[in-house]
């Protein structure tokens, strides 16, 4: 599988490809990799961050690339109960939410959970299942199989889970190693024991580079029997995103597992994408991170985590509490017991790190003051059980600690939660936006505030996502003609042409504009 769509993106650059850029190279794509397993292409961040950041459509953004993609299969990170959000989601949103996406162009639906808690994974597979999707539940990977000291995530453990997704119809089985853990020889061990249990069910490994081991370990789960691993395109591949395609297509030639898959095209598919990150240099992950680092092992934060947490540290200006929050990070983990962390349950844990950091507070400090403390809300959400239960149960007396007579939840979350009225949702919409479409109603339901700003937004300066990136993130320069096709056929030529001088009383001027030959003005925002 290809992740060049999604998670390498998100994992590099803060899920801030546009779909301007995604669409671009479609074609190609489609013409030139016909024989992937599939494209992954959705969910996971990109839903959130296409309507807060991109001011684009999610919904569109699928629709399109399956236009220009009708021949490989899509695939999408489906965040179990939590959908493509960080919270627990009524069932009837996420049952919709599916049958929305398949409609939209999904095909495979890559389902975990934070906690690999099996009522919420089975309730996302149902979901998945019941659209039509293609149901590859996922178990997330933790700990080192290999290592007999980390008796909790041992094969028996993985092997149950693996029977227990098998025997909840899974059409295929995914190993998620979203923080890069799985080493060559563990990846041997774990690929080869859920083989010989369950001879038949497709086997399928993500990973992320981090450690700089990732083409070793998918070359020694495709030996061990998996049938799919992930890798992005050489120049979208590496440190926090997943191993090269590159290395492990050309690893593979001449061998019986042989990709098939042609290294010049990879090549020229790569080129693209080097030319296109440099549009998105603000939000890259290179201007802090040079490297990978092998003390992923040790802290276990996942790829899309590791790089926010560097990024946000360097940023404050604070390249040394990264080490430090790295190393809290691990702490943090073992308060809690020693959990599966990715999203949502690494945020608790990442918040709490950096609560053991800011207050200069060390693992025993945590526990023994529990009952005092102010922890963040994520924490004690966690504890109360809003994103389900972990496996070994919570961590005591700490949880009592901190919760002390606050409400707990022992069951599934979403079994709690009213199933929402999307009919009175639509009329609340349509009260401030007018007609809206299912699409806009459902990323209402996901996204409530982000996407009122979102249709806001488009309704104030229509679709800014047919921008060329330059366009969308700088601007032209002035006297710069530059193009924007709205369809096939249907171009703007624009350029720009003077800005008044005189600032208005209410804070605008007037631009100067020529389209299509007419001169034209607007009075826009002086943002200066
Ligand atoms: C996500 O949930 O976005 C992930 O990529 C988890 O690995
Ligand atoms: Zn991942």
């Amino acid at each position: 599988m290809d992740t060049t769509f999604r998670d390498a993106h998100q994992s590099l650059m803060a899920t801030r490809v546009r779909t301007h850029d995604l669409l671009k190279i479609s074609p190609y794509v489609a013409h030139k990799f016909n024989n992937l397993y599939s494209l992954e292409n959705w969910g996971g961040a990109t839903f959130d961050v296409a309507l807060r950041f991109l001011h684009e459509c999610p919904w569109e953004r699928l629709e399109e690339m399956r236009k220009r993609i009708p021949n490989i299969p899509f695939q999408m990170l489906l965040r179990g109960a939590n959908a493509v959000g960080y919270t627990s989601y009524p069932d009837n949103v996420v049952y919709k939410f599916c049958e929305l996406a398949v409609q939209t162009g999904m095909d495979i639906f890559r389902v975990f959970d934070s906690l690999n808690y099996l009522p919420n994974l089975i309730l996302g597979m149902e979901a998945a299942g019941k659209a039509g999707g293609v149901v590859e539940a996922a178990i997330s990977y933790t700990g080192d199989v290999s290592d007999p000291k980390r008796t909790k995530y041992d094969l028996k453990y993985y092997t149950n889970l693996a029977d227990e997704l098998v025997k909840a119809g899974t059409h295929v089985l995914c190993i998620k190693d979203m923080a890069g853990l799985l080493k060559p020889e563990s990846a041997r061990l774990l690929i080869t024991a859920i083989r010989d249990k369950h001879p038949d069910v497709p086997i399928h490994v993500h990973t992320h580079d981090t450690s700089g081991a990732g083409v070793a370990s998918m070359l020694s789960c495709a030996q061990a029997g998996a049938d799919v691993v992930d890798v992005a395109v050489d120049s979208m591949s590496g440190m926090t995103s997943q191993p090269s395609m590159g290395a492990v297509v050309a690893s593979l030639q001449g061998t019986p597992l042989d990709t098939q898959l042609d290294l010049g095209d990879v090549s020229e598919y790569s080129a693209y994408w080097e030319q296109t990150r440099t549009l998105y240099g603000p939000f890259e992950c290179t201007t802090t991170m040079r490297s990978g680092n092998a003390d992923v092992y040790l802290n276990e934060i996942p790829g899309g985590q590791y790089t926010n947490l560097q990024f946000q540290a360097f940023s404050l200006g604070l390249g040394d509490m990264f080490e430090d929050v790295k190393k809290a990070y691990r702490e943090a983990n073992f308060v809690l017991g020693d959990i599966i962390k990715v999203t949502p349950s690494s945020k608790v844990v990442g918040d709490l790190a950096r609560f053991m950091v800011q207050n200069k507070l060390s693992r025993t400090d945590i526990v023994e003051k529990a009952k005092e403390l102010s922890f963040p809300k994520s924490l004690i959400e966690y504890l109360q059980g809003y994103i389900g239960i972990p496996y070994g149960g919570f961590p005591e007396p700490f949880r009592s600690d901190v919760l002390k007579d606050m409400p707990r939840i022992d069951e599934r979350p979403g079994s709690k939660i009213e199933p929402l009225d999307f009919d009175k949702l639509r009329k609340e919409l349509f009260k401030i936006f007018g007609q809206v479409s299912e699409r806009d109603v459902m990323s209402t339901a996901l996204y409530p505030e982000v996407t009122k700003q979102f249709l806001k937004n488009r309704q104030k300066y229509g679709c800014i996502d047919k921008l060329d990136t330059r366009m969308f993130l700088v601007g032209p320069e002035m006297g710069e003609e530059f193009e924007v096709v709205l369809e096939r056929g249907k171009v703007l030529f624009i350029k720009t042409l003077a800005i008044a001088n005189d600032l208005r009383p209410n804070g605008t001027r007037e631009a100067f504009f020529e389209m299509n030959g007419e001169m034209r003005s607007v009075h826009i925002a002086d943002v200066d």
